[in-house]
């Protein structure tokens, strides 16, 4: 197949999701073109199956903010034609499903008929998404697409339940990993950069923005250590980030902390350490604690959204309410304070991340690229 992917080239986790596929995808012989405003930052390498097309947004004075759903259509319309593709699948629905919708109905003008495949991830449907100046366009481009995936079932019936206007099946295809033991092994790095003197080391993945409470990640450190010597590590950057600077003052626990901005593959890092924190307000998924998992990392999560799917309470983690700091500070200390108990989580989340492998995950996507293409051509 030729497949065009649309996503955000950023750190999210949808544009993370988006390229890993795309990567997968092209492993298995398909040709991947990824359109998007700059290169997806996991897409480190292009080879004869991987493609990269450019959307530039131009910056002509009368445009207070920038029409870039019209220049991507055009861009789609585009790629569609020349490359000859078969299928496009959109990453995250603002604004790239209505995008897809608009291209389609320009190609169709030029006889060209191709289906388009919508695969929401999160905010677009929990927090912008719900936006009501957003309502209209979403509830329309989620039922024109071709098909519709959901990265959680959570995710899913937030779908129904904040658009209820969507009458589109839509099919859950979780998040996925790559589980290699032997990269496990050889991306292993020195613990004791970061723990010095034996402490156990804590760690937190995200774009720092309100939404993942990273106060809250400092809240739940401040009582571990009080309790057993832990050092805590910070990964990505985000509006929060001051903020968070500010309040490792106010508890004075800076010396206990590393932030070390983003890093395009954390696997390296997340294999060193113990615990992994995500507090979030809302998570459809939380691919980031499902990449933690992977490298054997238990995880302290909240249990909204699609948290529940990934996390099992007393397995590979706990799960707690949102904002529920004491809790999830006796949990984390439940299991780092007795190494025995370490070992069990560590060894339980690392199975229980199997359940998202890659191999049972691509199939899913491959089975509804085929059922669209199919119902397509009738
Ligand atoms: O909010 C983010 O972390 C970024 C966002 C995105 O779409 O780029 O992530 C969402 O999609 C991820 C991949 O499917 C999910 O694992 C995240 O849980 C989800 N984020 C939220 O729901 C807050």
């Amino acid at each position: 197949m030729k497949i065009g992917i649309v996503c955000y080239p950023t750190f999210g986790g949808s544009g993370v999701v988006a390229t890993e596929l795309g990567k997968a995808l092209a492993e298995k012989g398909h040709q991947i073109h990824f359109i998007s405003y700059s290169p997806p930052v996991r897409l480190d390498f292009l080879s004869g199956n991987l493609f990269y097309h450019e959307v530039s947004v131009s910056d002509y004075p009368l445009f207070e903010y920038q029409p870039y759903e019209l220049v991507l259509s055009s861009k789609l319309v585009d790629v569609v034609k020349y490359e000859k593709l078969d299928l496009l699948h959109v990453h995250y629905a603002i604004p790239h499903a209505s995008a897809a919708f608009m291209a389609k109905q320009i190609l169709a003008s030029q006889g060209i008929n191709i289906p388009f495949i919508t695969t929401l991830h999160g905010t677009d449907i929990t927090l912008v998404g719900k936006d009501p100046s957003f309502e209209p366009v979403i509830t329309f481009a989620i039922n024109q697409s071709d098909a519709v995936t959901a990265v959680s079932e959570s995710l899913k019936q937030d779908t129904y339940k904040n658009f209820s206007g969507v009458k589109k099946e839509i099919h859950v295809i979780p998040n996925f990993i790559y589980l290699n033991d032997a990269n496990f092994e050889s991306t292993k790095c020195q613990r004791k950069t970061f723990a010095p003197n034996g402490e156990k080391l804590l760690i937190h993945v995200s774009n720092f923005r309100k939404v993942k409470r990273v106060e809250d990640v400092l809240r739940i450190f401040d009582k571990v250590r009080k309790k057993i010597p832990s050092k805590l590590i910070l990964i990505g950057d985000g509006p929060e980030k001051g903020n968070i600077e500010k309040l490792c003052r106010e508890l004075d626990t800076c010396s206990d902390i590393k932030s070390l901005g983003k890093i395009v593959n954390p696997e390296q890092i997340l294999s060193v350490a113990d615990l992994f924190l995500l507090p979030s307000e809302t998570e459809s998924f939380g691919l980031a604690a499902l990449e933690a998992m992977a490298m054997r990392v238990p995880v302290i999560s909240s249990n909204s959204g699609g948290l529940p799917e990934v996390n099992k309470n007393g397995y590979s983690g706990y799960l707690s309410n949102v904002g529920d700091v004491e809790e999830m500070a006796n949990n984390a200390i439940s299991i780092l304070q007795d190494e025995f108990v370490l070992n069990k989580f560590k060894a339980n989340a690392y199975e229980q991340a199997t359940k998202f492998h890659i191999d049972k995950i691509l199939p899913m996507y491959i089975k509804v690229y085929n059922e669209v293409l199919d119902n397509f051509k009738k």
